[in-house]
């Protein structure tokens, strides 16, 4: 691999970029068509059901005979399979493709290798691995769900400095700054879903939207509600977008009216009474949610501490105090030996106007 491959398939991966708050359930991808040193013609992924990036870059050159003997870079290994569109992989070879860069290969089952081989049959010459960690970044969500069937997590909190996230009487709002919560919305947009727990729908009526001034595909809302206690008027349900309700106990009266106002109603297996979180997450992945963005309390957010299921925790400390009678982050069980405390790596930590963020995961024994 030269230098000159290294620079178009970071072109490629930029141009993923493009669909980045769109291309979901779908993976990012980008794709750029080079013959003699020169572009001829760039394309990416918008969303799910048009062209691939791959094909959109075909489309988009000015004679589609400048394929012949081109080099194609892309960010993702070109599919075999029949999906929404047709194989990539078929496209380039009919264009006359003569050499495809991959950055890696794709997860997806239906894929995973085939498309290079098909091309290596067809005669091209293929490769793969170029700028991979840049490329498995961008699609964490996709790859973990098509190789583990669970979605990537990342769990917000909001903290003041002495580690406080509501007052007593349950206020919350708002304790981290007007910079830290557009910061927020950016995240949400990413997301394929965000999740909560009943009791902050019932504290707070929350929007769980994503309010940004770009095109995104808004994530769907999922509360974790073992009781089905969601209310029938809460402010979510008559917002645009999808609200899932995911319960552990039936009762079909409840569920057949938060289905005529508009929810999805889906059970899973309880655990000690409440939803079993594993369940539901693994329920998630199967209604494609790649990345998952938890905005809850300290009970969603204590049971989670105690399961593997969170690959990121965001916490936004706010320079105020709100003293020893304000609650705290996570609840569950006391502990009486410091080495039972649960630990966490920090990742990075960046200044958000006034706050700081600070981004951890958790420390697997
Ligand atoms: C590519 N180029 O730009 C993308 C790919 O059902 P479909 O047709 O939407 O296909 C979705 C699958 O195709 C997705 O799960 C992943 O395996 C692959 N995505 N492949 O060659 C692209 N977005
Ligand atoms: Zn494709």
């Amino acid at each position: 691999m030269s230098a000159a491959d290294a620079g178009f398939m970071a072109r490629a991966l930029q141009l993923a970029r493009n669909g980045f708050y769109t291309a979901d359930p779908n993976p990012r991808v980008g794709c750029v068509l080079v013959k003699d040193g020169q572009i001829l013609a760039e394309g990416w992924h918008a969303q799910a059901g048009q062209a691939h990036a791959e094909v959109d870059a075909l489309a988009k050159l000015a004679d589609p005979a400048l394929a012949r003997g081109a080099t194609a870079y892309v960010s993702l290994e070109p599919c075999s399979h029949h999906g929404r569109t047709g194989p990539c992989c078929e496209a380039l070879v009919a264009a006359g493709i003569r050499r495809v860069v991959a950055a890696m290969q794709d997860p997806n089952p239906l894929v995973a290798g085939n498309g290079l081989r098909k091309m290596r049959d067809a005669g091209v010459e293929v490769s793969c691995g170029l700028l991979r960690a840049d490329a498995e970044q961008l699609n964490r969500g996709f790859i973990k769900r098509m190789l583990s069937g669970l979605p990537f997590v990342r769990s917000k909190l909001a903290m003041s400095l002495d580690g406080r996230t509501a007052l007593a009487n349950g206020a919350s709002q708002w304790i981290s700054s007007e910079q830290a919560r557009q910061d927020v919305q950016k995240f949400r947009a990413e997301s394929s879903a965000i999740v909560t727990g009943i009791d902050t729908v019932l504290a707070d009526d929350p929007s769980l939207n994503a309010r940004v001034d770009f095109a995104v595909k808004q994530p769907v809302r999922v509360v974790l509600d073992s009781h089905l206690r969601m209310p029938l008027n809460a402010g979510m349900l008559q917002l645009p977008g999808e609200t899932w309700v995911i319960a552990c106990h039936e009762d079909h009266a409840k569920q057949m009216r938060l289905r005529d106002a508009g929810c999805k109603v889906w059970t899973v297996d309880s655990r000690m009474g409440r939803v079993d979180l594993n369940a539901a997450f693994k329920l998630l992945a199967r209604q494609q949610i790649n990345t998952v963005w938890v905005e809850a309390g300290a009970s969603l957010n204590g049971a989670l501490l105690q399961t593997e299921l969170v690959d990121e925790w965001l916490l936004y400390v706010a320079p105020c105090i709100l003293g020893d009678s304000a609650r705290g982050l996570f609840r569950f069980p006391e502990l009486h030996r410091m080495e039972d405390k649960v630990k966490l790596e920090l990742l990075d930590s960046r200044q958000i106007g006034p706050d700081l963020r600070l981004r951890y995961r958790p420390r697997r024994a």
